[in-house]
């Protein structure tokens, strides 16, 4: 008797508690905050000791810190593309860095992260670097209505610059729109030739307050030399000091407006990428120079965002993701001192590489979740990408996706949740060259580009051999030990061209 009536208690127990189960759990609000070129030794929770990134450490320290997780890519557009679409990038020609004037390299009619949840009915946004091209062939109207945008690929609201921080056009776009912009001094953008009769780099370089090393010699905007060449659109140029200012704000705004509803930020950070021109209130505060500083703006947005949670009682219900699109580089095209002023600091921890790179610190990025409540707090060695968010989410939201167009995300729900501890089987990096992760042993294919980068001193990854690197001994992948293992090697380079061609 007593135990038919504890079985009852218990059925109604979970039929009662399965609605408000099965909502705080399926509808978090959702927060990506993606830096761009942070490194995995960047911030103190993933060992740097140069410079302190308290609000970043604070985040780990709630959540769950991946010491084994990728970007798809060792540059930005490709990351960004595989991150959003769940398609490999290479599998789409085109998608290498973007200039400042490409055409919308994701078009209307697929399966999109952002459409994910707006399918299970989230407000969604994007804040910051997009990077991702905007209009239609030839490149978008600066002066009109720019479509296609992320308002056509699942985002109900975007505020964001087109491409880099290095790149023209220096305006911000909100959604359909550059703000500020004068109809009487319209925009025009050249990736090809000069146009307009404004300084450059390399004509006035008495002009600059901050000079290029390699690069970055075209229009000045803002005393620093750009990518492209732009005139027009005075009113409308962004001050790059405050740009951590703006993109904050707007991200703050996004949440407060959508407090009462689930919401999905996209929040991408321009910092810590090149120009690296920090608000004054860090400037000269790391001791590290610029590059050092904006690590420390980057954290305090990072800050802005929690406390934003915190004090709009969302920090409970809100899956908050940090993470980076690529590796670092210390010197990527301005002489901000960042070479000088490293001090010992070592951007990739221990791995080899960098940015552009085929060796690990290409893609191996930090990356953390906290979901309090959801998510212990912990450390976990689990083989995850961001390719995978999208499926993932999917999951999570109980929504489905188009697989035709979305063809490489898996659900590894659990693996991002911190209860797997195994996650992928394999992984594909890609940096012109391709590598594939499969437990502990990494295959980088042979390849006959550079070794080496002499302009940002980056060790590239490539080699004309087959290089065999088992991570879990050798993380640093010094030991080539391809000679010694034909057999694995094989075995990786036939899986590899499975994946290829898959
Ligand atoms: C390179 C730029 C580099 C950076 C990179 C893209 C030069 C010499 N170098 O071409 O400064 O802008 O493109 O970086 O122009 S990414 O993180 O957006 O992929
Ligand atoms: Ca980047």
């Amino acid at each position: 008797m007593i135990k038919t009536r504890s079985v009852v208690y218990l059925l109604c127990g979970i039929i009662f508690c399965l609605p408000s189960a099965f909502s705080q759990t399926s509808r978090p609000n959702v927060v990506i905050i993606y830096a761009d070129d942070l490194g995995y030794g960047d911030v103190s929770c993933y060992g740097a000791k140069k410079v302190a990134t308290p609000n970043i450490d604070r985040l780990a320290k709630a959540g769950m810190r991946f010491t084994n997780a990728h970007t798809t890519s060792a540059t930005c557009t490709p990351s960004r593309y595989s991150m959003l679409t769940g398609e490999y990038a290479w599998r789409k020609p085109g998608t290498g860095v973007a200039t400042g004037d490409a055409a919308a390299l994701i078009l209307p009619g697929r399966s999109t992260l952002p459409l994910v949840f707006q399918n299970a009915g989230y407000k969604t946004g994007v804040v910051g670097k997009w990077h991702l091209g905007l209009g239609p062939q030839g490149g978008p109207d600066w002066n009109g209505e720019i479509k296609p945008s992320p308002l056509d690929i699942g985002f109900d609201e975007s505020f964001i610059m087109a491409a880099t921080g290095d790149r023209v056009p220096c305006v911000y776009v909100e959604n359909r729109r550059v703000v500020n912009l004068d109809p009487a001094d319209p925009i025009k953008v050249s990736f090809k030739e000069p146009i307009g009769n404004e300084p450059t780099g390399r004509a006035n370089p008495e002009r600059l307050k901050m000079k290029h090393s390699h690069g970055h010699d075209f229009t000045i905007i803002n005393g620093i030399g750009r990518i492209g060449y732009m005139t027009g659109g005075k009113s409308a140029r962004w001050k790059d000091e405050d740009m951590a200012d703006i993109f904050t704000e707007k991200a703050v705004s996004f949440i407060e407006k959508h407090q009462a509803e689930p919401f999905f930020l996209y929040f991408s950070t321009q910092d810590i990428h090149v120009p690296r021109v920090p608000h004054e209130r860090f400037a000269g505060k790391s001791g590290m120079g610029p590059r050092g500083d904006v690590i420390l703006q980057l954290d305090w947005t990072v800050g802005q965002v929690m406390q934003t949670l915190d004090r709009l009682n969302l920090a409970k219900n809100t899956l908050v993701i940090f993470s980076s699109d690529n590796g670092p580089v210390v010197d990527d095209g301005y002489q901000d001192q960042a070479v000088e002023l490293l001090n010992g600091h070592t951007p990739a921890g221990a791995l080899r590489g960098g940015k552009y790179s085929a060796f690990d610190a290409g893609t191996r990025v930090p990356f953390i979740v906290r979901w309090p409540g959801q998510v212990k707090a912990g450390v976990s060695n689990a083989l995850v990408s961001q390719i995978d968010l999208l499926a993932s989410f999917a999951a999570l939201t109980h929504q489905t996706f188009d697989a035709t167009t979305a063809p490489d995300t898996k659900d590894y729900l659990s693996a991002f949740l911190g209860k797997d501890k195994k996650g992928r089987d394999y992984l594909i990096e890609h940096a012109g060259t391709f590598s594939i992760i499969k437990g502990d042993w990494k295959y980088i294919e042979p390849s006959q580009r550079a070794k080496k980068s002499i302009e940002t001193n980056t060790e590239l990854g490539n080699d004309p051999q087959p290089q065999l690197y088992n991570l879990a001994k050798d993380v640093g992948e010094k030991i080539n030990l391809a000679e010694a293992n034909l057999e694995k090697v094989k075995e990786l380079q036939a899986f590899l061209k499975e994946v290829k061609e898959g």
